[in-house]
């Protein structure tokens, strides 16, 4: 049936207009033109004068009136509410933020001063432009207006132009309005007036650099700060001394912070922000942070850098102009909060050198980021020459906790390196590494390829023998490093890359019993000649099974891919037969709704990460040997390495595990992102496997199938041992459970912003049911309809404190990470 017949034969039939009827009371000697139809028995009929002199302010007429004034009173405020609500409620403001150059007009001190005449002058042209660039666009009809918020100097000339723009438009039509889109309006207009070949248009006679043109999308917050009456704590600095440090201090212990120091310093000098303490509520970033623009205005993407932790440590920041923004919020300050930090003047530094090095091999040098021991800008270029004396000595270059590799398809986010026409991408690593080119002249360009501001580099250079590159009597790692000989295959990692631990048995014995194949060395190649694998024991390379093959845990290559899961245990531990299915685990029926202790056994696959003897986070236990979590747990210096760590399996009450093993390798996902929390995975391979006779406490739990997509609504379960309330100050003893809603991604989007496709959300609108500080890295489990298998969905990641309304917890989204795990796991179905 379609939907009009359907709707028509719903209605029913005494609603017809025909079956209407009217009927009209009316009031005697009331309506003109109407005879009363009775007139009362035995009374007189009223003479002439007496029915004109009927009072007029009888009590029925002053029904009437009464009835009347109600009636409009009813109208106009109904009217009045309609008003408000289609001004207020259905139409949302939308804030662009942005900044251009504009060539064609010298910078004036008199802009400084908001309220002189030469700035209201500039700044009414500019905005001039903008509207007509606007009103004549698509979008003419939500545009608002611009605002100039700041015109100043800048190290390329003319003047730098910082600029708000709004939009008004109905709720629902917001989605059409894309950040691009508005930006592309403005460079347009700049693109199709330029002059010759320069990147400069004519907009009305103002000559606009198309290249310094950014616009984003700004908060409303933002824009009230910095151009509305509540401008909180923002200050202006102007900077025209050389080597003067500029005091930047702002504390509160209560109440709320929002402050925008603007620095400003003569033209043709750059500015060097050094935060020496920062006092903040570590919350990742979502309420309070410290933001460093390379602009005046809050744009995004001029951020160098958010800083979201209380620190002691001396940071310091360059901008790539004379201007920069410090942005301080922290809205619910309950402890103390604030900034100490001072910035300078600087000069802008050249970043190149050349270099002729000693005939001695052996590091004598060293080459630097620019502007080093501070932060370096997000555009840089360096270049370096360096010629040896002989033909036979090479350069070799020390990276301190850094690391470059031969350029792949993988982004390259910490910088480009161009060697002698090769290209290389850099890493940081938590140890040293040496590069060694072996050439007597050495071209090396760097150019720094991060969005924000990146950690200083310190490279050490010199010369070595380009035959004999580690001295006689050492090994030479994978990381360049030599070490003696004898530290290799001694159990202990001294190159940091595990290089002088692998292939430590490499040729092997012949099989005591029959070949699979019958030529070629019986070596460690990942592949299983002996029917027994003895010539594939005691690897500890990786190396990847083809496709036909099957990994087993032990990393052996097992021939046949289809003796899988096939009941017979091929792999010579058995591995072949792992996982062949995940947890049904059915104790998990009968749950209590909202944070509270679980039943002994219902989450088998729960985990509890030890680091240096204490609970620090949650994982999921996925296969025998692998376990997953999140990639924030493991980061920082000591807690990436894996020897601290233990996992805790088949436990209930903290402490009283079942089993315990030490972790063997973190693999944490190299596009984790601790600003964001985005990518926020890592594995875990466990040193000993859990033991078979367990399996009825240890279960592992069902990765979803690569890119499934999740029904927002949908109930899952969050566990773990962390605290059961916000301010609580440590977690609980017995294993907590709590029922939690799949929330949509859009809702989600809008209520933190900073939500990518690699998470998702999970709660309940009224808080109270969520995960918290200890649970990270932990499981969000959904039961699937179809076979009762439980699924791990997400990993407990971030969120906006713990149980808040309207802040549900978010976690990665594991359905997007399948072929990473894989490629880790290959034996996981
Ligand atoms: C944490 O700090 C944490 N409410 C984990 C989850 C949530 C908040 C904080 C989500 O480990």
């Amino acid at each position: 049936m379609d939907k009009e017949s359907n709707e028509a034969s719903s209605k029913p039939a005494d609603l017809k207009i025909s079956n209407i009827s009217i009927q009209v009371v009316s009031v005697p000697g009331r309506l003109p033109g109407r005879r009363p139809l009775r007139r009362p028995i035995g009374k007189a009929r009223p003479n002439k004068q007496s029915k004109k002199r009927a009072p007029f302010w009888n009590v029925q007429n002053k029904i009437i009136l009464f009835t009347l004034f109600l009636f409009i009173l009813a109208v106009t405020a109904w009217t009045l509410l309609w008003l408000y609500i289609s001004k207020t409620e259905s139409k949302d403001a939308f804030y662009f933020v942005g900044m251009f150059r504009i060539t064609n007009i010298e910078f004036l001190p008199e802009y400084r001063q908001k309220e002189s005449r030469e700035f209201l002058s500039v700044a009414r042209t500019v905005q001039q432009v903008v509207n007509l660039v606007y009103t004549t666009s698509a979008f003419s009809k939500f545009y608002k207006q611009s605002v100039v918020a700041d015109v100043s100097s800048n190290n390329k000339g003319g003047l730098l132009v910082h600029f708000w723009i709004v939009f008004v438009m109905p709720h629902a039509k917001g989605h059409i309005f894309c950040e691009d889109c508005v930006a592309a309006i403005l460079k347009d207009s700049i693109q199709t007036s330029i002059i010759n070949r320069t990147s400069v248009g004519s907009l009305q006679g103002l000559a606009v650099d198309m290249d310094s043109v950014v616009l984003n999308a700004g908060l409303r917050s933002d824009y009230s700060s910095t151009i509305g009456s509540d401008k909180g704590c923002s200050q202006y600095f102007y900077a025209d001394h050389l080597s003067l440090r500029y005091p930047l201090e702002i504390s509160a212990t209560s109440g709320q912070l929002m402050c925008h120091f603007k620095l400003v310093a003569i033209v043709g000098y750059l500015i060097r922000l050094s935060v020496e303490s920062i006092q903040l509520e570590a919350d990742n970033c979502i309420t309070d942070s410290i933001t460093i623009y390379d602009a005046l205005l809050p744009i995004r993407s001029t951020v160098l850098y958010r800083l979201c932790e209380p620190t002691k440590t001396l940071m310091s920041f360059v901008s790539t102009n004379n201007l920069m923004l410090v942005t301080l919020k922290s809205p619910y300050i309950r402890r103390l909060s604030g900034i100490r930090a001072y910035f300078e003047v600087i000069p802008e530094q050249k970043c190149e050198n050349t270099v002729l090095v000693k005939e001695i091999p052996g590091f004598e040098g060293k080459i630097s980021s620019p502007y080093y021991p501070s932060y370096y800008p997000p555009k840089c270029k360096c270049t370096w020459k360096f010629q040896t004396p002989l033909s036979t000595l090479g350069i070799a270059l020390k990276f301190h906790n850094y690391s470059i590799t031969k350029k792949s398809a993988k982004g390259c986010e910490h910088g480009w390196w161009e060697i002698n026409e090769h290209m290389y991408c850099g890493s940081y690593v938590d140890h040293q590494t040496i590069f060694r080119v072996p050439s007597p002249l050495v071209h090396i360009q760097l150019q720094c390829s991060s969005r924000l501001s990146d950690k200083p580099l310190l490279v050490e250079y010199g010369s070595y023998n380009i035959s004999q590159p580690c001295p006689v009597g050492s090994f030479r790692c994978s990381s360049g490093l030599c070490i003696p000989q004898t530290q290799r295959c001694d159990g202990v990692n001294d190159c940091f890359d595990e290089s002088d631990e692998l292939f430590c048995a490499t040729i092997k014995p012949a099989c005591d019993v029959p070949l699979f194949r019958q030529t070629g060395p019986l070596v460690c190649d990942g592949f299983r000649d002996c029917e027994n694998g003895q010539d594939e024991h005691n690897c500890t390379q990786s190396i990847p099974c083809t496709n036909r093959t099957f990994k087993c845990d032990n990393d052996i290559c097992f021939k046949k891919q289809n003796a899988r899961c096939d009941g017979i245990a091929d792999c010579p531990d058995g591995s072949d037969e792992d996982s062949c299915s995940c947890s049904r685990s059915s104790s998990a029926l009968h749950r209590i709704v909202g944070g509270a202790d679980s039943l002994e056994g219902a989450w088998p696959w729960q985990v509890s990460l030890h680091f240096v003897g204490s609970a620090y986070c949650g994982a999921s236990v996925i296969s025998r040997e692998w376990l997953l979590s999140a990639a924030h747990c493991f980061h920082g210096n000591r807690l990436s390495d894996p020897t601290p760590w233990t996992a805790h399996l088949g436990m209930y009450v903290q402490g009283n595990a079942k089993f315990v093993s030490p972790v063997r390798r973190i693999v944490v996902h190299e596009y984790y992102n601790s600003q964001t929390f985005d990518y926020d995975i890592a594995l875990l391979q466990l040193s000993m496997a859990w033991p078979e006779t367990l399996k009825q406490l240890i279960q592992p739990i069902c990765i979803p199938p690569a890119g499934q997509k999740v029904r927002s609504g949908e109930k899952c379960w969050v566990t773990g041992w962390g605290r059961r309330h916000e301010a609580d100050n440590k977690g609980s003893p017995v294993l907590q459970q709590a029922e939690v809603e799949l929330i949509d991604q859009t809702l989600c989007v809008s209520t933190y912003g900073i939500i990518t496709s690699r998470m998702l959300c999970a709660g309940v609108m009224s808080g109270k049911r969520d995960a918290c500080k200890g649970d990270s890295g932990g499981p969000l489990s959904c039961r699937r309809k179809t076979d009762g298998k439980w699924i791990l969905t997400g990993i407990v990641s971030w969120g906006h404190g713990c149980g808040r309304p309207t802040f549900p917890g978010v976690y990665t989204r594991v359905s997007n990470f399948v072929p990473w795990i894989h490629k880790y796991v290959p034996s996981l179905l």
